[in-house]
């Protein structure tokens, strides 16, 4: 079955050996992805193709521009720094015309990565170690990328992080109610409604320069680090379709949202959801532990602030496209965004309840970092 649906498409790719399997992966909410097996005289040699969603992604090429740019710069640092870049940085395979991505005959846009053998990725993260190594690997991703022009980037999605815009179109989705789901959600809307001034700081604070813009990867789960089968330790960073210029506020709060949840994103029983503040302050601990030295204390202080307004926004953005009837995210049943913005607006207001620990976890660190 998944054989004939990429069969057409592998032929154009410079893969190594010959083709001997390909499985489907079902994580990712946007993109399709198929690990594929090819082997040679030498062994097997593996890789990712992913069919990038063009409802989600209008401009791949600029994608894989950013990727390329990205990948390049991590290579050379880790080099530089370590004297090899192996199996620590992602490596496009290119197509038989060397282009980055190839175009099949119905539309369809896809790429291919070599596959990080010997190494695995948490969708759920089951120990504070285990997020500490998380923290780590999300901390040293911004500081191989810290001397990155970020100008140089493109905005691939425009406004991604922009909670203010996002807040707009959620308005608007409601006020169309396009496939007829308002009706019953009267405690959803008003909940992000109630929040509206909090998830615009960020942008305010950027706008204001209050932080810098820095390249961030906007998409930090811990399931987009991959730790080596081993030692545990992160070794790369992946799915890099969003790294963009942003805030490091982002990253750290949708890392602490995805990876600190005590259930997953789309936990049904909102009962079994709260936030573990032992992963959270391992995380943060793995993470500042990479970034000291360059992240503001303007940043320090406000990561709290990152978690609140990530996680707003994911609740918002899963009852937007609720409202829209399911045009963005993958759903595997008709009620799931609607279980995915519950589960996340369980999720925000333990956040709030534990706003004062969470703050005193973070000036802590600021002591640490303004005194060494
Ligand atoms: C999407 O497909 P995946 O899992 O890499 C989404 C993220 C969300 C995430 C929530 C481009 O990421 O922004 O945080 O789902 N990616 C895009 O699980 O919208
Ligand atoms: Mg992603």
């Amino acid at each position: 079955m998944t054989y004939n649906i990429i069969k057409g498409i592998l032929p154009n790719f410079c893969f190594v050996g010959r083709f001997v399997q390909a499985q489907e992966v079902t994580s990712g909410n946007v993109n399709n992805t198929y690990l594929l097996r090819y082997r040679d005289a030498r062994g097997d040699n593996l890789y990712t193709l992913q069919r990038i969603n063009t409802y989600v992604f209008k401009n791949p090429d600029e994608v894989m521009r950013n990727i390329a740019m990205v990948t390049d710069h991590l290579r050379a640092s880790l080099i530089r720094t370590l004297g090899t870049a192996e199996r620590r940085v992602l490596e496009l395979i290119r197509t038989q015309t060397g282009e980055a991505l190839y175009r099949d005959e119905s539309g369809g846009v896809w790429r291919a990565y070599t596959y990080i053998s010997n190494a695995h990725a948490l969708d759920m993260v089951e120990t504070p170690e285990a997020m500490e190594e998380v923290g780590r690997g999300f901390g040293r991703f911004q500081r191989l990328l810290y001397d990155f022009p970020a100008e140089q980037l493109f905005h691939s999605i425009p406004n991604f992080h922009h909670t203010i815009k996002r807040f707009y179109a959620f308005v608007r989705a409601v006020d169309e109610d396009k496939a007829g789901r308002v009706a019953g959600l009267e405690e959803e809307i008003e909940f992000m409604f109630d929040r509206r001034r909090m998830m615009g700081e960020i942008v305010r604070l950027l706008d204001a320069q209050v932080i810098p813009l820095r390249v961030t990867h906007n998409d930090t789960k811990s399931n987009n680090v991959l730790l080596d089968e081993e030692t545990g330790k992160a070794i790369c960073v992946i799915d890099l379709d969003t790294v963009m210029p942003g805030s490091v506020l982002y990253d750290y709060g949708d890392a602490i949202r995805f990876g600190a949840s005590t259930a997953a994103e789309d936990e049904p029983d909102v009962s079994r959801i709260r936030l573990d503040m032992d992963k959270a302050k391992a995380f943060t601990r793995g993470f500042i532990e990479e970034t000291a030295g360059f992240l503001t204390n303007e940043e320090l202080l406000r990561l709290p602030l990152g978690i609140k307004v990530i996680t707003c926004e994911l609740a918002m953005r899963f009852l937007t496209d609720y409202i829209d009837g399911d045009l963005y995210f993958k759903v595997n049943s008709p009620d799931h965004n609607l279980v995915r913005a519950r589960a996340q607006m369980t999720l925000l207001k333990d956040v709030e309840r534990r706003e004062e620990e969470l703050q005193a976890m973070t000036e802590r660190y600021l002591n640490r970092a303004s005194s060494c």
